[in-house]
């Protein structure tokens, strides 16, 4: 991969870490109206993705989506107007941080069902290929979706109709406090293509390169109109499942599993690699985060100074007779 892209993955790697972080420590203050799942720690997984797709490529997330929306180019002031409920909001300040939209980017909006955007992705792959078309739908969820029989029914159609269509499963062990070996018989989620009959592969959600090139085959693949593949991206959340908390030692996630993932830092691995290779510099690294930061303050600005919804207008866009 060239260095701009390389660069560029780095770049929102840590776009994605420091707007969190801000987000975690602004939401103290009770000004951010709506709950809030971050992925501090899974960053690779939609950077790595992300940086092949085109502009009108689709992609579906869930209420974990605030990184997915900046990989795939949402605009980051309309996301932090939508955490704060204003009417400047990606979804006009009604949907909150769970339901990220941007139709320019591709992101016809995200959905809290878990398993529920799977369906839907696998749609928007069905109307590429009547149309004939080469754009290319990525869905994004999460291991807790693959209990669900949306997931099955959507890989099975999906592999019937050889639709352009990549499943990413980002692994973190957990459905909030259950892991994942209480739900499912086996650790195998990435086995269930082969019985569909797609390709199906295991990687490591933390190492971007790794992600970058299984995502790129995958895409090209449904560009040339070969059908879709599941990717398990195995990673893992910093934070506790919902809002600000640390639930580590709390008697569901263990200190030392914890320890370990955050050693596997995917932006210290990323940023080791890239400086190794000579394309990142301390002074690179520092202009990167010095830009970074005046973004989110400018996007943070922006959402505190817009207007919030009035009440007499809660019954708009409600469609109902
Ligand atoms: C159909 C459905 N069942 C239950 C819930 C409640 N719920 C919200 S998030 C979540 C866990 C999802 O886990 P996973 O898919 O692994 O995603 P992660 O939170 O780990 O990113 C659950 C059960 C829901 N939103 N939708
Ligand atoms: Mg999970």
């Amino acid at each position: 991969m060239e260095e701009g892209k390389l660069l560029e993955m780095y770049r929102t790697m840590r776009l994605i870490r420091l707007i969190e972080q801000r987000i975690n420590d602004e939401y103290k203050y009770d000004e951010i109206k709506t709950p809030i799942h971050l992925s501090i720690g899974q960053e690779a997984v939609a950077a790595g993705v992300c940086i092949h797709l085109r502009k009108d490529d689709y992609v579906f997330g869930t209420h974990r989506g605030h990184a997915l929306y900046i990989a795939k180019g949402g605009d980051i002031r309309k996301m932090i107007a939508e955490l704060y409920l204003r009417k400047t909001g990606c979804a006009l300040g009604r949907g909150g941080s769970m339901h990220l939209v941007d139709t320019d980017v591709g992101i016809l909006g995200f959905t809290a069902i878990v398993g529920g955007n799977i369906p839907l992705g696998t749609g928007t792959a069905l109307v590429s290929k009547l149309q004939n078309n080469d754009r290319v739908t990525v869905v994004f969820f999460g291991d807790g979706a693959a209990d669900e029989g949306t997931f099955h029914e959507s890989l099975n159609f999906a592999a019937l109709k050889k639709l352009p269509v990549v499943y990413v499963c980002e692994n973190n062990y957990y459905a909030i406090n259950s892991h994942q070996l209480a739900r499912q018989a086996d650790d195998n989620i990435y086995r269930w293509a082969e019985n569909y009959g797609m390709p199906g592969f295991r990687i490591d959600g933390n190492d971007v390169m790794m992600v970058s090139e299984y995502a790129r085959k995958a895409i090209e693949r449904c560009r040339n109109g070969a059908g879709p593949t599941l990717i398990e991206c195995v990673t893992y959340r910093w934070k506790g499942h919902i809002g600000t908390v640390e639930d580590v030692g709390e008697g569901y996630r263990p200190r030392d599993e914890y320890e370990y993932w955050v050693s596997k830092c995917p932006l210290k691995w990323y940023s080791d690699f890239l400086k190794a290779k000579g394309v990142l510099t301390d002074e690179l690294l520092q202009s990167i985060d010095e830009e970074i930061n005046s973004l989110i303050e400018e996007a943070f600005e922006f959402a505190q100074n817009s207007p919030k919804p009035s009440p007499d207008e809660l019954l708009e866009y409600v469609y109902a007779d």
